[in-house]
């Protein structure tokens, strides 16, 4: 079946995490991503987090799938020329090196519009232009510069980061978008463009509820929905906020039976006003719907801690998936907390591809995130990373090489 991406050529120049989430996701729209790699060493995460010795990382095979793998040294002269074949072959290049490392290569932007003003430049860099704009980034940097960190955690704690990569992959994401957009645009101008994705606006971008809230502070100096409302105080700047909800509707995680032995027996529980009277009926307590100190949203702000314990009564006495089978009846918005060894062997994941079990030569069967976007007309087939350098000969022979111009490049060293 045809693919949404079908003809576009992705020359990726990525590495670590952020930069091929991207690719991956344009090679499983169908895009033919072909990864340029250091020859001999590749993509650092290949042999980073091991779990089988000399064999592709899963931190690697999970972030490569569906992409071919070049291996071509950059800062050869030689190197340098097959790099230029590409550039004039694709239509996008995708990179997140170190700031000016792409310069330093000798592929500055009008070195890469003389040889194809087509060609989409598109980057990922920890922080866009600015004082920190030539620093080094990993996920936790951007998660602390985007905001993100400083509104996470408990009150009475230091900043959290979170496990969801969001400074990573999430800057991938957006970088995507920013290709297909301007992959887009070129259909009317018929030129290319730069596209940037820095890690601290992706994570920003993500934190928007959180300046929003910053806002709402400096203006009435107080935030009802806030654990912190009524007994804590307030500072200058957005607290953490524990687990409250970030909307409108307050919600808490609970404890659920079990909790005392399994780490992840809670609830996400989310006292929805539309269903307020609900909520009173299931945890048996009818009166909270017509006193007037509980019927009404606003009345039930500064309560919450008190509303929350009482309503933790209940789900202690119900394992999650009880909870949410009764509570799922009512229509009383909630979510168990799954646990990755949970997520791993929910079969619903599995039959709509989200959770796939793939095959590699070298390490045998594998779990990985399929693709999390599902277009009706360009079905995702999540096919194994490529091992280092197993298409260098395929790609070359595309450019043009013949074998012999082959055998002499990497004789010299250049691929
Ligand atoms: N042939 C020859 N040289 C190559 C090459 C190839 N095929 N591929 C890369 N190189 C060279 C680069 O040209 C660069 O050389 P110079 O330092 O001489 O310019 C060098 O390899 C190293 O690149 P780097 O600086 O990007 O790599 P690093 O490991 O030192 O830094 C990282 C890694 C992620 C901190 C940095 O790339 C970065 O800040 N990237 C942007 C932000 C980002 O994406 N961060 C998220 C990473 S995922 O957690």
């Amino acid at each position: 079946m045809a693919k949404a991406l079908d003809g576009v050529r992705i020359l990726d120049f990525t590495h670590v995490q952020s930069g091929p989430t991207c690719t991956q996701l344009l090679a499983w729209f169908g895009a033919d991503v072909i990864k340029v790699e250091r020859a001999g060493a590749g993509d650092i995460t290949r042999e980073q987090l091991r779990d089988i010795p000399d064999v592709d990382s899963l931190y690697f095979t999970m972030l490569n799938h569906n992409k071919r793998s070049v291996t071509i040294d950059t800062k050869h002269p030689e190197g340098k020329q097959v790099l230029e074949a590409l550039i004039q072959k694709c239509d996008v290049l995708v990179e997140n090196f170190a700031p000016g490392a792409l310069d330093r290569m000798g592929f500055t932007w009008e070195r890469i519009q003389e040889l194809n003003p087509r060609m989409i430049v598109a980057s990922v860099k920890g922080f866009g232009p600015g004082p920190y704009e030539d620093c080094k980034v990993y996920e936790n940097v951007a998660q602390c510069a985007g905001g993100a960190a400083s509104t996470t955690g408990f009150d009475d704690g230091p900043p959290v980061v979170t496990g969801a990569q969001i400074g990573d992959s999430g800057t991938g994401l957006h970088l995507a978008l920013g290709i297909v957009t301007a992959l887009y645009q070129r259909t009317h101008t018929g030129r290319g463009q730069r596209v940037l994705a820095a890690m601290q606006d992706g994570v920003l971008n993500l934190c928007r509820v959180k300046l929003r809230d910053q806002q709402r502070l400096d203006r009435t100096g107080v935030m009802k929905e806030y654990p912190q409302y009524p007994n804590g105080t307030f500072g200058e700047a957005v607290p953490r906020s524990g687990n409250a909800s970030g909307g409108g509707q307050p919600g808490w995680i609970l404890k659920c039976k079990g909790w005392e032995t399994d780490p992840n027996a809670y609830i996400y529980f989310i006292t929805q006003a539309p269903v307020w009277a609900k909520i009173c009926n299931v945890i048996g307590k009818e009166e909270w719907a017509t006193h007037p100190d509980y019927a009404t949203a606003p009345a039930r702000l500064p309560r919450l801690k008190e509303i929350f314990a009482e309503i933790e009564r209940w789900t202690m006495t119900k394992s999650k998936f009880e909870a949410m089978q009764i509570l799922n009846k009512y229509d009383i918005p909630c979510g168990p907390i799954l646990s990755m060894k949970e997520i791993a062997a929910e079969p619903s994941l599995r039959k709509t591809g989200t959770i796939v079990e793939v095959d590699h030569p070298q390490r045998g069967k594998y779990l990985t995130v399929g693709n999390p976007i599902k277009l009706s007309d360009s079905p995702t087939d999540v096919r194994r990373s490529p091992l280092l350098g197993e298409h260098t000969d395929e790609v070359m022979a595309e450019l043009g090489y013949s074998a012999e111009q082959i055998t002499a490049l990497r004789t010299a060293g250049a691929i």
